[in-house]
């Protein structure tokens, strides 16, 4: 879809694609089906993937656990497919005009709008002490996608609203200060948007909430994708159909299954009769995908300075995007 509205004038005819994920701890099934996937089908010159470290500080850790995180979140992004010689793969907080835009924005929104944004509801819920970086994490966000001239954004659903607010952000900031930024698209996965936790499907898959047995993470051993996938929760009637609100369950078993071999989630339950036999095919399939990427994720942790060159040289094409843009919105607010 081509941006419309203000905006509009600055777009240049390509499809500028931005995304970012939290280094914030292993990666798991949500992230891959929900991102990873959808980034390297739709990667190219054009495209641009971050690890978000900015973000990450929103919860607490100890610095070098961090750091570490923050490889290994590289690692994953490279394992899953993304080829640094197409489109940059970078660490967010190497290019410093995210943290400057994020100010300019930060002055274009009203306290009022943040406090609706439901990830931050549910997050501050759980933090004894609520930081206030978790209450401005969505312009940050939108600063981020803002600055690489982005025309679609593929992320889970649990971003939507980010998005939206990005959007809202560029428009205001547009009329009140003349044309600055491209208006974003969300893309969402047709299936795989928003995987459940294997033990409580109505609670989404996350990396932040501790749930051992209901958490798929990419580098779990196969032995242990089989064991969760066998023990996942469905119902008692034993009736094999697609039903979110009746079979939560069952629904994100069928929809896991579905994002894996691109079909429906209807397509799959019509092919199974016991929902032992969906989850005996469904942990193959996983085992199948996540086993090479674990095998890569390997390799590339081994690689001593493999992973710093990436970021270079990542930072460096990313800054080259970002800069004028951040030049422009700097200007036109009116910053000499
Ligand atoms: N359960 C999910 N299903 C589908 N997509 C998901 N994503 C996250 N969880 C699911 C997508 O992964 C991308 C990166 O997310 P993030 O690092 O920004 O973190 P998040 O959205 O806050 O979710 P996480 O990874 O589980 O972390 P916590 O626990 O901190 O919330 C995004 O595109 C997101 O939509």
């Amino acid at each position: 879809m081509l941006p419309e509205g203000p905006g509009a004038l600055l777009y240049d005819g390509q499809m500028a694609v931005f995304s970012g994920i939290q280094p914030t701890g292993p990666m798991h099934l949500g992230n891959y089906l929900g991102a990873l996937k959808q980034w390297v089908s739709m990667q190219d010159a054009e495209s641009l993937y971050c690890v978000v470290d900015l973000h990450g500080l929103t919860v607490d850790s100890d610095p070098a656990l961090r750091r570490e995180w923050s490889l290994d979140a590289m690692a994953s992004l490279l394992a899953a497919g993304l080829d640094p010689s197409v489109g940059p793969v970078f660490l967010q907080s190497r290019v410093r005009y995210h943290a400057q835009l994020n100010w300019l924005l930060e002055c274009v929104t009203s306290f009022g709008e943040l406090g609706r944004m439901t990830q931050f509801k549910d997050k501050s819920e759980r933090q004894a002490s609520v930081r206030v970086g978790l209450f401005t994490y969505p312009v940050l966000m939108a600063g981020d996608v803002l600055l690489y001239n982005t025309t679609q954004v593929p992320v889970g659903e649990d971003q939507r609203q980010h998005l939206e607010l990005t959007r809202e952000l560029a428009i205001r900031f547009n009329n009140r200060y003349g044309e600055t930024f491209v208006v974003p698209d969300a893309v969402l996965p047709s299936v795989g948007a928003r995987v459940m936790d294997l033990q409580e499907p109505t609670r989404k898959m996350s990396k932040s909430v501790p749930s051992p047995l209901g958490t798929l993470y990419l580098l779990d051993e196969p032995a242990e994708i089989e064991r969760k996938v066998m023990k996942a929760v469905t119902d008692t009637d034993g009736e094999m159909r697609y039903d979110p609100s009746a079979k939560p369950g069952l629904a994100n078993l069928l929809e896991i299954f579905a994002a894996l071999s691109e079909e429906t989630p209807t397509r799959v339950a019509a092919r199974f009769a016991r929902y032992g036999e969906l989850k005996k095919e469904l942990a193959a399939r996983l085992i199948a995908t996540l086993e090479p990427i674990a095998a890569r994720y390997r390799e590339l942790r081994a690689e001593e300075g493999e992973i710093e060159r990436v970021i270079e040289a990542g930072a460096a094409a990313a800054a080259a995007i970002a800069g004028p843009v951040y030049e422009r919105a700097a200007r036109n607010i009116g910053l000499l």
